[in-house]
């Protein structure tokens, strides 16, 4: 679509919320229950869920730029709310390909968590209300996830040349998980994590 020498010209886009969309977006990805396999910890729930319904857990809407360093890809984010058992729906999540990349979220709408790890197994996770903003420095792989009872909206602003890379953590997962009990989110060890 972009070469090289193709000069960008500069554009704005809006914001709608609700329900939650960007103007004219390129892209709008949409992720459901299927593409999830092996991550939510317990599996029988997961199974007997996706027999039922491939539900959508979350959507992404994206402006696209050249694919080049120093442009900058950004989009909103869109994860909804439920449960598969106790454990809130979240996002695959991802290092980036160019390991070193950071990113920048900022969130609308609703309360979750932003959780991340190294490649080494360190970990955090950072809470998520409107208004915050959560940096993740490079080398950090991040997964949102939806604790609370509306959807959770948050803008993300990441270098257009990062690329994702789903397989590490498809196959490690992440090393903590977020999950309901007695009403509260609580973060607990990830019985399904691999560690490096
Ligand atoms: C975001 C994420 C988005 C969806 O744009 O891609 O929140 O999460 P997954 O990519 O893990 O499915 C981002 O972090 N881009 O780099
Ligand atoms: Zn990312």
């Amino acid at each position: 679509m972009f070469s090289s020498s193709h000069v960008l010209k500069p554009f704005t886009y809006n914001i709608k919320i609700p329900p939650g969309i960007i103007d004219k977006p390129d892209n709008h990805i949409l992720r459901t229950l299927s593409s999830m396999k092996g991550q939510y910890y317990d599996q029988k729930i997961y199974d007997e869920m996706l027999q039922k319904e491939d539900a959508l857990l979350y959507e992404v809407y994206e402006k696209i730029v050249p694919e080049i360093p120093g442009e900058l890809i950004q989009g909103l984010s869109i994860v909804h709310f439920g449960k598969v058992g106790n454990e809130y729906f979240m996002t695959k999540g991802h290092f980036h390909s160019v390991l070193d990349t950071g990113e920048f979220y900022y969130c609308l709408q609703g309360h979750g968590y932003m959780m991340m790890e190294t490649p080494e197994g360190e970990w955090a996770a950072e809470e998520l209300v409107p208004n915050r903003a959560v940096y993740i420095p490079g080398r950090w792989a991040h997964r949102s996830i939806n604790i609370g009872n509306v959807d959770l909206l948050m803008l993300f602003v990441y270098p257009a040349n990062a690329g994702h890379d789903y397989g590490t953590i498809e196959r490690r997962s992440f090393r903590k998980i977020v999950v309901n009990q007695d009403g509260r989110a609580v973060i607990l060890d990830n019985p399904r994590w691999i560690a490096p």
